[in-house]
């Protein structure tokens, strides 16, 4: 099936649709998206690394769980594809998939799906709309009004919950156990709360941090993506990643203060593409480095009072909310997101 995700497209598939082996299974989803190829001329992919995503999706045998899901990043441009990060875009379609695949059964007129992350062994839970149909059975709803900055129109909402995120890849929340560590020069906070991310004020980089994601692409802005890759490259093996030069983790991130009323403006690198909005597990990675004392983040960050905070990340493409829930030692316990996803084609694909 192929389905848009939040802001993000791919192909969701059943495990058991797959070749078992790992590197036939890469060299087959290579073929289907048509990489390496910036055009993916020959495949599925749309040339970017938000459309060229992979669901793969199966009935959990984990207790309380519904469903484990296996993201899958096919390179565009180079034979890679990668289970080194997760996909909260992508996720917000699992919940419709596995109702529609038959893995979970409608329970109402809403269905909590819940969801084993196996990227970083995480569990999330989906709320998907599933209302009586025309001829009396149970159905996922995709219509709606709740609207997602990045996807034009409205569509139902499919509200997304996160626990225990902190150090999904890294092992702890910040793994240098810094609240910045100094690198190439720059202020970065090395931080995980779902998504491996290097945080850094876009004044640092020589950037205003309201840019196009087109103006971040362009030659004028090579020697700001070189100075960000180095600073990738130095920080992978402090994050406990090891050696990131063939991995699209950890997500770089430039932060500056609010422009349009929100916590925080992001433009973030995905980890060498500009991101049309950000990622959802980056959102809240991001929103989290706001929270935390002393990052340069929370120099240019607008954080309401309370324990349950409403953040909004403002993005190239509008803003993301996230709503935070602390413990009582200040650190975030949950997050919560609105997503929305659409199914767009089912068939076969070819190799
Ligand atoms: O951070 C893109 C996306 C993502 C990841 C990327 C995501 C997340 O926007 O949870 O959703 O960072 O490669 O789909």
């Amino acid at each position: 099936m192929w389905m848009r995700g939040g802001t993000s497209k791919g192909g969701y598939f059943l495990a058991s649709d797959l070749p078992a082996n790992e590197d036939e299974r890469g060299q087959f989803l290579l073929g289907v998206m048509g990489s390496p190829d910036p055009r993916q001329i020959d495949g599925m992919g749309g040339a970017d690394p938000l459309t060229s995503k992979v669901a793969v999706v199966k009935k959990s045998e984990r207790p309380g769980i519904d469903v484990d899901y296996l993201f899958l990043q096919v390179f565009v441009d180079e034979p890679i594809v990668t289970d080194a990060q997760n996909c909260g875009n992508i996720l917000a379609g699992v919940g419709p998939f596995a109702i529609e695949r038959g893995l979970v059964e409608p329970s109402g007129d809403e269905t909590r799906v819940a969801i084993y992350m196996e990227n970083t062994g995480q569990v999330a839970i989906a709320t998907v709309e599933t209302p009586v149909d025309e001829i009396g059975r149970r159905d996922v709803n995709y219509a709606g009004d709740a609207r997602i900055d990045g996807v034009p129109g409205t569509h139902s909402p499919i509200p997304v919950e996160f626990r225990d995120t902190a150090g999904s890849s890294c092992g702890s929340l910040l793994p240098t156990g810094n609240p910045f560590d100094e690198i190439e020069g720059v202020r970065c906070t090395l931080i995980d709360n779902g998504m491996p991310c290097i945080v850094m004020k876009a004044e640092d980089l020589g950037a205003s941090g309201y840019e196009t994601r087109e103006e971040m692409e362009a030659e004028g802005f090579a020697d700001v993506r070189a100075k960000i890759e180095a600073i990738r490259l130095a920080a992978g093996p402090l994050m406990n990643l090891g050696d990131v030069s063939e991995k699209s983790v950890p997500k770089m991130t430039l932060v500056s203060p609010p422009k349009d009323g929100g916590a925080v403006c992001t433009r973030s690198f995905i980890p060498k593409r500009a991101h049309a909005s950000i990622g959802v597990l980056a959102a809240v990675t991001v929103a989290t480095a706001c929270l935390v004392e002393g990052s340069p983040a929370s120099e240019v960050a607008n954080i309401p009072e309370g324990r349950k905070k409403t953040l909004s990340v403002e993005h190239p493409t509008g803003e993301m909310t996230c709503v935070l829930a602390m413990n009582d030692s200040g650190e975030v316990e949950s997050a919560a997101l609105l997503r929305t996803a659409r199914k767009l084609m089912e068939g076969i694909v070819f190799a």
